[in-house]
């Protein structure tokens, strides 16, 4: 690996970008899996799973406002910016898919953008079919929010975050999304990029093995070796608020 690698794109390239939490991270939000991360001061069942809001909707609440308060205070980095920049630059040729919820990357300008594990400053009711609306309260103090609709036709909805919790299907149309975009890529040159991310979570973790299968040159950015670094050809070990303007420069 040179000591300052770039990728490389033509007018044939296609870039898939999958972010993960340490992209965030220099914008002062906290990972998930780290010392000190979010998992170690609320218990991960208890917080991001369907399970646990039946059981402590209010935790659960606490946990999400938290967050909420946290996020508005935070300002995307030089990571979110210049991916944001390489978007510009590739048009339709390029597609960023996040894990994070903090909806950094669309205050930096993406657009090409699929939030596959949903968006913090949104809401939606647990029990009716109601679309997610926008929504930015934090909502910890009494008793979790309910779903005017519900109230309106006299049952008791409960609003719970538009986030994608353990054991919850991921939207399928953001998955045919990726899909498509793959599958439109193989006949290019196609690369694809995870930064800031564990490997831990799937199915974002098994992307980097649909993109291969694909015909894609794969990259890793992350901050140290990831849960499934040896499935990617090149890994750049570094902050993505520094490297990634450097690799997409
Ligand atoms: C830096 C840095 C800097 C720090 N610069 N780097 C296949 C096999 C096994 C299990 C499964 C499977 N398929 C599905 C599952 C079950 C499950 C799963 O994956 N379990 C695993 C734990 C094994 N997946 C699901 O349930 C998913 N649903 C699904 O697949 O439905 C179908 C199905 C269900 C059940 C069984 C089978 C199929 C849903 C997953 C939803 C994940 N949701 C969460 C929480 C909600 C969002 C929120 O509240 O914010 O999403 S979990 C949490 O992890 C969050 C994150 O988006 C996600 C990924 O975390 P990420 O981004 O990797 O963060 P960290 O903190 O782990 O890592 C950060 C990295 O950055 C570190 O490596 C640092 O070093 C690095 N770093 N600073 C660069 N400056």
């Amino acid at each position: 690996m040179p000591d300052n690698p770039r990728i490389l794109v033509d007018d044939d390239t296609r870039v898939l970008v999958l972010t993960g939490a340490g992209v965030s991270a220099e914008s002062g939000i906290a990972t998930f899996r780290a010392a000190g991360g979010l998992w170690e001061s609320y218990p991960v069942e208890k917080v991001a799973s369907p399970e646990g809001f039946d059981e402590d909707p209010e935790l659960v609440w606490r946990f999400y406002s938290e967050r909420r308060r946290k996020a508005r205070t935070c300002e995307p980095n030089p990571g979110h910016r210049a991916l944001a920049a390489f978007e510009a630059r590739l048009g339709d040729r390029f597609l960023l898919v996040t894990q994070n919820v903090d909806e950094l990357h669309r205050r930096a300008g993406s657009r090409r953008l699929i939030e596959i594990h949903g968006r913090l400053f949104q809401s939606r009711c647990a029990h009716c079919e109601r679309a997610p609306f926008d929504d930015d309260h934090a909502y910890d103090a009494g008793d979790p929010p309910l779903c005017e609709v519900c109230s309106t036709a006299g049952r008791i909805g409960m609003l719970r975050p538009h986030i994608v919790w353990f054991g919850e299907m991921l939207d399928p149309s953001h998955l045919l999304r990726i899909e498509e975009f793959m599958n439109a890529a193989r006949t290019h040159r196609f690369v694809f990029l995870a930064a800031g991310t564990s490997g831990a979570v799937y199915p974002a973790a098994a992307m980097v093995d649909r993109a291969r299968l694909h015909g894609a040159e794969t990259w890793l950015v992350n901050a140290e070796p990831a849960e499934n670094t040896h499935r990617f050809h090149h890994f750049v070990e570094g902050r993505s608020g520094e490297v990634l303007p450097a690799l997409l420069g």
